[in-house]
């Protein structure tokens, strides 16, 4: 049922002209040429690498557009469900490199560009990160979007197009500095559809009407409209022409709404300032990982996103002209955390208020058609909005929250008579004062399952924040999805030589679109030569490392040392603080150290990256610290490369394409029990470096995989944390003794004003020390220890990243698709024609 706009008779001249994009590198060159002279309006005399940038971006945009209308034709044809994601963050990353990968014409451009007098790494340098997101479960949804396009899923990403993505980070004088980051200048891969625009309401009132069959109907009046204009990103999958579409929200005062009578009245400014004020809701990404501050600008962005994106799909359900209880046969909608939980609400609130279905007939859609993904159980990062706040906002949708309550109550009580405090428990509204709107209860109570993202988070939402729902649905509500990552960024971009090595031992890159490949190098582990270029590799991924951290930071790291690597968001319960703590406890050592000693121990450098949200000021104290410890020790001569300690700016994704693929170490040692899953462990295994971590998130099920003798895990496990907590509060509080040198090392001014530390040490010496610094220190130095060791005979080191890579198969974001696609979303791939499964150029 999809109408053409062109007449059947026009149809063959239509096709004769249509676009077909270069496929050689002589029309490379043409079409980046093209490009730079006309799209830009540049010539060889004036052509930087930015425009070269640009004429390689706007070629590559040409095929990847051809591929997406098709593959859109396609699915609208083919009258198949389809899968939406939808996230309010997407760490895209940068997108020509994949681009060229997936199209598979890398190497035709890089030869072209030479001839054009350019080097493409340079050129690939130049694109700005799209970084519209925090961290891991931004990444996520970028690497989800990554596997359905390879798999050939019709699905498609919403989100919003934040104009300024997450800050850019400078470190001054060793504090983090946020610098905004405005990423449109230009941007060739985003499509604005000016035609795909929605109107969105926001405030007013709710008044009931009888319509004509006599049934009283909620009708939302008043308050303000704004206009969601969509922008398109193509997402290419690997080896397959599909390219599927993520759709990023836009706001913009509404059309109708533009003030003209402020305008015709001569409050020019007036008319301006409600437009600035429309645009402000797409005008920022918070930048908190894993905390939640309840602002109302963030509720606003919510629902401007979810209302935006359920219209969308409610006009593409509407096309096909079914009846609506097939709707959660056509659609899948999949929740990345709580929220998007208002979608939950406003599609019930256009299944009964606007098409006029009833009440629990609507429900049941609903139900059918939501998935919820949770990433965390830590309370502060649980989203709780204030009822008067969505009264004001979304008063409609409040009231349907209190149905929504009012009979999932009515069953439990039928289920579980008398039992007050599990209505309490279970209720989406907290009791308190103000009353607040508990959105993962809401999430729960409408979806038909919730999944954790790795085996002991799934065990411990079961066991904790959700244990009362087990008990009111049974445990099949509640499932486990192991995260992963996509190995065409996390291998074949970030580390290509690794890449073409394994290609060239397993005869080709199938690994790369079924990683369990991965387990046949196991049998090359006596092969001299492949293991002696495997370690030529990772060296000369330490050495670019070097250079950069040279060029970046002016410290000359020996890229012989152990490079040990923690890159990730700056929280407490990551314990980049457990991770300094133990540097300076070496350094002591080393001071302390005869020559002969320390002619026995391996050069380390300790990497460290990554942001701390604007406002959380104890983050910013750790940052502080690495880079005052950093000063002393790369300073001390009689140190000199046994210890060097770097604190990398501005860590985002394309920062991680170079540090993940030159770690011998990272770190991954949260609390045991509060990392849901972590991802970034994978990225450092897959490129052959080990791991020091606890036993916590996916750590586990990457030992389980690798096996035990391939990792380094230490410290207290997530089953006695409660207890230890109990114990530092009513116990007596037992300071570990190495930790408390090193305390006192910071106490006397070693490594500056004492003063800017102490509500760190503090933190652990006399507050309780609640992420367990202590109690792990002894186990976390101990480990370092046997580490050093290890490092020590090469052979045996090499053997275990060898053997761990070849067995990190389970954890392509390839298997959470399928795993999804099967438990959660009943949703099948839709392969193009032409070719088996359409792989054309894998
Ligand atoms: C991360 N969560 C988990 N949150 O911390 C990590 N939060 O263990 C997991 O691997 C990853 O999700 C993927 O499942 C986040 O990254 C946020 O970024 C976030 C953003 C806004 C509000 C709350």
């Amino acid at each position: 049922s999809v109408e053409s706009s062109i007449p059947e008779g026009q149809r063959a001249a239509w096709r004769k002209h249509s676009a077909q994009g270069f496929t050689t590198k002589e029309q490379f060159e043409d079409e980046a040429v093209r490009h730079i002279e006309t799209t830009l309006a540049r010539s060889l005399f004036n052509c930087d690498e930015l425009a070269a940038y640009s004429g390689t971006a706007l070629a590559f945009r040409d095929r990847l557009v051809i591929e997406w209308n098709r593959t859109q034709q396609r699915q609208s044809f083919a009258d198949q469900k389809r899968v939406y994601y939808l996230s309010l963050e997407f760490l895209m990353g940068r997108a020509m490199d994949n681009a060229m990968l997936n199209v598979g014409m890398k190497d035709a451009a890089r030869a072209g560009l030479n001839e054009l007098g350019f080097n493409m790494e340079d050129v690939i340098s130049q694109e700005h990160d799209a970084a519209l997101g925090n961290g891991g479960l931004g990444r996520l949804a970028a690497c989800f979007l990554d596997s359905m396009a390879t798999m050939n899923f019709p699905a498609w990403g919403y989100g919003l197009r934040y104009r300024y993505g997450i800050f850019k980070q400078e470190i001054v004088d060793g504090f983090q500095v946020e610098v905004p980051d405005y990423w449109l200048d230009f941007n060739p891969w985003e499509f604005p559809r000016h035609d795909v625009t929605v109107d969105i309401q926001f405030y007013g009132y709710v008044s009931r009407k009888t319509d004509e069959n006599g049934k009283s109907v909620a009708v939302w009046e008043g308050g303000e409209i704004v206009d969601a204009v969509a922008f398109d990103v193509p997402i290419p999958g690997y080896g397959t022409p599909t390219t599927n579409n993520l759709r990023l929200w836009s706001s913009q005062a509404s059309k109708g709404e533009f003030d003209f009578q402020k305008f015709n009245s001569g409050n020019y400014e007036g008319s301006v300032a409600d437009q600035q004020r429309a645009e402000t809701i797409s005008a920022v990404l918070y930048p908190n990982e894993n905390f939640e501050t309840g602002k109302e600008l963030r509720l606003k962005q919510q629902y401007f996103w979810c209302a935006a994106s359920l219209f969308d799909i409610v006009r593409r359900f509407k096309k096909g002209k079914k009846a609506w209880s097939t709707f959660p046969e056509n659609v899948a909608i999949q929740l990345n955390d709580t929220h998007p939980t208002l979608a939950i609400v406003e599609l019930q609130r256009i299944l009964v208020d606007l098409e006029g279905l009833g009440w629990d007939e609507a429900w049941n859609i609903v139900i059918n058609t939501f998935g919820y993904t949770n990433h965390t159980v830590m309370p502060e990062a649980l989203e709780k909005w204030s009822v008067p706040l969505m009264q004001n906002l979304l008063p409609r949708h409040l009231q349907i929250v209190y149905e929504v309550n009012a009979r999932f109550l009515q069953m439990v009580e039928k289920k579980f008579p008398k039992d007050r405090d599990l209505l309490t428990r279970v209720s989406i509204i907290e009791e308190t004062q103000p009353k607040m709107v508990r959105m993962a209860h809401l999430a729960t109570i409408g979806s038909h399952k919730v999944n954790g993202v790795a085996e002991l988070h799934s065990d411990l939402i079961r066991t904790t924040i959700f244990k009362d729902f087990v008990t009111i649905y049974g445990p099949d509500k509640f499932t486990n999805v192991t995260n992963g990552i996509t190995p065409r960024r996390w291998l074949h971009q970030a580390n290509p030589r690794l890449s073409e090595l394994i290609a060239s031992k397993l005869g080709g890159y199938d690994f790369l679109t079924d990683l369990t490949k991965l387990n046949k190098l196991e049998t090359f582990l006596d092969d001299k030569a492949f293991k002696k270029e495997w370690q030529e590799i990772k060296y000369a991924n330490k050495v670019r490392l070097a250079q950069y951290i040279q060029k970046t930071t002016g410290v000359s790291v020996n890229p012989k040392a152990l490079f040990d690597i923690q890159v990730k968001r700056i929280h407490e319960y990551k314990r980049q603080q457990l991770n300094i703590l133990g540097v300076i406890h070496r350094y002591l050592t080393i001071k302390a150290m005869s020559p002969e000693e320390r002619k026995k121990l391996a050069p380390r450098v300790s990497i460290f990256g990554g942001k701390a949200a604007p406002g959380y000021w104890m983050a910013k104290t750790i940052i502080h610290l690495v880079c005052a410890v950093g000063e002393v020790v790369n300073k001390d001569k009689d140190v000199g490369d046994l210890l060097k300690v770097v604190y990398v700016e501005d860590y985002n994704v394309s920062k991680a394409e170079i540090l993940t693929p030159a770690s011998d170490i990272s770190e991954h040692i949260s609390t045991a029990g509060t990392e849901a899953s972590g991802t970034s462990n994978m990225k450092f295994v897959l490129n052959g470096g080990l791991v020091i971590g606890t036993c916590d998130g996916a750590n586990i099920e990457i030992t389980r995989e690798i096996g035990d003798s391939n990792i380094f895990l230490f410290g207290n496990l997530a089953e006695d944390v409660e207890d230890l907590r109990h114990a530092h509060h009513y116990g007596s509080f037992q300071l570990d003794p190495d930790l408390a040198k090193v305390f006192s090392a910071i106490k006397s001014g070693t490594f500056g004003d004492a003063g800017r530390f102490a509500a760190l040490c503090d933190s652990i010496t006399d507050h309780g020390d609640y992420y367990l610094v202590s109690d792990d220190f002894a186990s976390y130095i101990q480990t370092h220890g046997l580490i050093d060791e290890a490092f020590k005979d090469q052979d045996a080191w090499l053997e275990k990243c060898i053997t761990s890579v070849s067995r990190m198969g389970f954890f392509s974001s390839d298997r959470c698709i399928d795993q999804y696609a099967e438990e959660i979303w009943n949703a099948e791939p839709l392969p193009p024609d032409g070719g088996a499964n359409g792989k054309a150029n894998g």
